[in-house]
């Protein structure tokens, strides 16, 4: 009994020490390595991602390598919890950014430079449907052709889902609050009945907020629209196999570049739905000397 009780002190004793140790962990300082301060790893996301495999590709172009940088793959609101509570302590961190997102309206972060050119300069997002859809769903087709916003318009979506509002309910209130733009998309273009259509996505952010959209609008023209969520790899195939008719996901040229050319000839290409979107890694604005991918490994 005494033996018991002394071991349970023990073991409270041992975690509080643990718990003070977390909460004091040092902030940012710009005299020692990065690396050497967060174990020479970057926070990243789902190992779909295409974002993943470009950091993987950044590790061994910029040498880190050679000092064992590593890759942690964990999921997008793991990371930006994660991003979150270092960026109130000021402690360092080096994650996967991309924008739009929120992160980059939220927190102050800044991305590296990327002077390899790994990720990429810009990216535009494309709208990808299934082959036949022309012939078969016209009106889907064309609304799903003509759909386009701005960076800004998928941010102000996005932070209204991460404020904790249903998606489809930011789609529609962003809808109203933009209709003479979205009517752009279906203007002229004739309303069905009793059609469907079936749009998958890969649960990011930005994803859900373009998917969501675009759901509503083609629901206004008449269409019964399910959107299913799924892996980068799954997505691709339901478009090439027919199982599903389009999804307005592929980050081109280089995010999702290696499923663009894997599934090439089983889909048809609508275009870009976004211009500018961009993919790296980044950091908080206080570790001031870190600028480029290269600091990493020198710095
Ligand atoms: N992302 C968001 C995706 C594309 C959209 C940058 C996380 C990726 O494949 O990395």
């Amino acid at each position: 009994m005494k033996k018991k009780t002394i071991s349970l002190v023990s073991l409270l004793f041992v975690t509080i020490l643990l718990a003070s140790c977390s909460a004091s962990q040092p902030k940012y300082d710009d005299k020692k390595t990065v690396g050497s301060q967060i174990n020479y790893t970057i926070t990243g996301i789902d190992a779909g991602a295409g974002i993943m495999s470009s950091t993987q590709k950044a590790i061994t172009s910029y040498g880190l390598d050679d000092k064992n940088w590593q890759l942690q793959t964990s999921s997008t609101a793991a990371m930006t919890s994660t991003l979150d509570k270092a960026l109130k302590d000021e402690r360092p961190i080096v994650i996967t950014g991309w924008q739009p997102h929120w992160m980059f309206t939220k927190y102050k972060i800044k991305f590296l430079k990327d002077p390899k050119n790994v990720y990429g300069e810009a990216e535009n997002i494309h709208t990808i449907a299934r082959k036949g859809l022309k012939e078969d769903e016209p009106s889907a087709y064309e609304v799903l052709d003509r759909f386009n916003w701005t960076k800004e318009q998928m941010s102000n979506v996005m932070l209204k889902v991460n404020n904790g509002e249903d998606p489809e309910k930011a789609a529609n209130d962003w809808i109203k609050k933009n209709q003479s733009q979205v009517d752009t998309w279906t203007d002229g273009v004739k309303k069905v009945k009793n059609r469907e259509i079936k749009l998958t996505y890969v649960a990011w952010d930005s994803e859900i907020a373009s998917t969501n959209v675009v759901a509503q609008v083609l629901k206004s023209i008449g269409y019964d629209v399910t959107i299913q969520a799924m892996e980068i790899q799954p997505m691709w195939s339901s478009i090439a196999t027919k199982a599903a008719d389009a999804q307005v996901c592929a980050w081109l040229p280089k995010t999702s570049g290696v499923f663009y050319k894997d599934f090439k000839g089983k889909y048809d290409d609508l275009g870009v739905n976004l211009k500018g979107a961009r993919v790296g890694l980044a950091v908080p604005e206080y570790m001031t000397n870190i600028n480029s991918i290269e600091d990493l490994k020198n710095k």
